[in-house]
């Protein structure tokens, strides 16, 4: 037995022929696939050739045409299954309990953290699985997760989100540096701990580095956007960043972004994007095939390859589909009133968790809030108010905004945009209010 983690450079993103024809050397009578596979026509058709079996475990959208496979296991292809929505690492998950004959609780985790790296909606079957998983984790204190954790953070969807994943992706992101394999044997149960250490430390690392330059490409694409949406392409860009780029790029204005590597000696531009929801890239790239090389992915995340003949055309083809797409905010916010401001209607809130995709944590809209005090708060960084209603006080937060204390520092009252938390400080429950605007 034996695994592969597709090298993103080498191998592209999923089952390729030259992999097949290694797996037959080295005498394997059977491959399943994870997360790919639905259109690994070729790979799959060596394979039959060379009398290997395949299973393909995949969630991607797929054309009217399958490999021919043994097997499939994705939701879309399986009319009863009841939620479509579930990642790649879920569906392996469900063929692996499947095998083991029972549930396996840190594989389930490992399954959670696919769900919200993978940004699939955190409802239905993904809802309860992070869940219990997130209650897992904190129950458990597995190995492999505390390490990429650290010790400053507790499990949530947002300290995996943003710690624990983007560490684990870094290594996919730049192969050239560690090969993203040394993650499986990390994740094994009963890994080495001394081994363990140095991958975690590995992840530390990459995942620095990959945040530099994420921030200092995204610095030159913004140079490039325009009011309805981003494409950018150069020759230094690199590959394993694309989509992170693109991502920021998206979340920040909310409009589509199409981010690529151009390969001057191959002719080619290879690209990731990303969009919001109103223009799906799934029915985009359906309906100009004929622009691209290659090209898939879901609604709101898609990669592809364009060739340089086809350049300009590509790019009239996403400004002409974006035209008269009125691409609104689609931020929903509540207005709530001072006397929705008690501790147990904030801590009967967590019944809504764990918050993600498609299940945001609520907004809320607090008008004419009466100030009683306004102080900054780390070394002049954030900033900090205090109100004081008849029933009830309150903490109002407002993070990386310091600098607005001169202009708010002798307000009366304010009217804010934000969520809700009960703070737990010595034993003593108090609300804050995270303000994400100020209106
Ligand atoms: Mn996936």
């Amino acid at each position: 037995m034996g695994y592969h983690i597709p090298h993103r450079f080498d191998d592209g993103y999923g089952l390729n022929v030259k992999r097949v024809e290694q797996m037959a050397q080295k005498g394997y009578s059977l491959i399943i696939t994870v997360d790919n596979g639905v259109k690994a026509f070729d790979a799959v058709e060596r394979a039959n050739e060379l009398g290997i079996d395949v299973i393909i475990t995949d969630h991607h959208q797929f054309d009217q045409d399958l490999p021919d496979a043994c097997t499939f296991i994705h939701t879309k292809l399986s009319p009863d299954y009841p939620f479509k929505e579930i990642s790649g690492g879920f569906v392996a998950y469900k063929l692996a309990s499947a095998l083991l004959g029972h549930q396996d609780k840190y594989l389930f985790c490992l399954a959670a953290i696919t769900a919200i790296s993978d940004m699939m909606p955190l409802l239905d079957e993904n809802r309860s699985l992070v869940k219990r998983a997130l209650m897992f984790m904190k129950e458990a204190k597995y190995p492999s997760l505390e390490l990429l954790l650290g010790d400053q953070q507790t499990y949530s969807t947002q300290s995996i989100g943003f710690v624990i994943a983007p560490k684990i992706n870094s290594f996919g992101r730049l192969p050239e540096l560690c090969s993203p394999n040394v993650l499986v044997k990390y994740f094994l149960k009963n890994a080495p701990r001394e081994y363990m250490m140095k991958v975690a430390q590995m992840a530390s690392s990459l995942n620095t580095k990959r945040q530099t330059l994420t921030n200092q490409q995204y610095e030159l694409a913004k140079k490039e956007m325009n009011d309805d949406f981003l494409c950018w392409a150069s020759d230094q860009v690199h590959e394993g960043i694309m989509g992170l780029i693109a991502g920021k790029y998206t979340r920040e204005y909310e409009r589509p972004s199409f981010v690529m590597n151009y390969d001057r000696q191959k002719g080619i531009y290879k690209g990731s994007a990303r969009s919001v929801e109103g223009f799906s890239l799934h029915q985009f790239f359906t309906e100009h095939q004929d622009q691209f090389v290659v090209c898939g992915g879901h609604a709101l995340a898609g990669g592809f390859t364009v060739d340089e003949a086809h350049y300009d055309s590509f790019c009239q083809c996403v400004s002409a589909a974006l035209q008269g797409h009125h691409l609104q905010p689609t931020t929903s916010v509540l207005q709530i009133d001072e006397n929705d401001i008690h501790l147990s209607s904030v801590e009967s809130l967590s019944l809504l968790e764990p918050f993600g995709m498609k299940n945001e944590e609520p907004l809320y809209l607090l008008k004419n809030v009466p100030v009683a005090k306004v102080q900054q708060l780390g070394q002049g960084k954030h900033l900090k108010m205090e109100s004081q209603f008849p029933h009830s006080k309150m903490s109002m937060l407002y993070f990386q905004h310091g600098d607005l204390y001169g202009e708010l520092k002798n307000i009366k009252t304010v009217n804010v945009i934000g969520t809700l938390q009960i703070n737990e400080y010595r034993h003593q429950k108090s609300l804050n209010f995270i303000i994400k605007d100020i209106v």
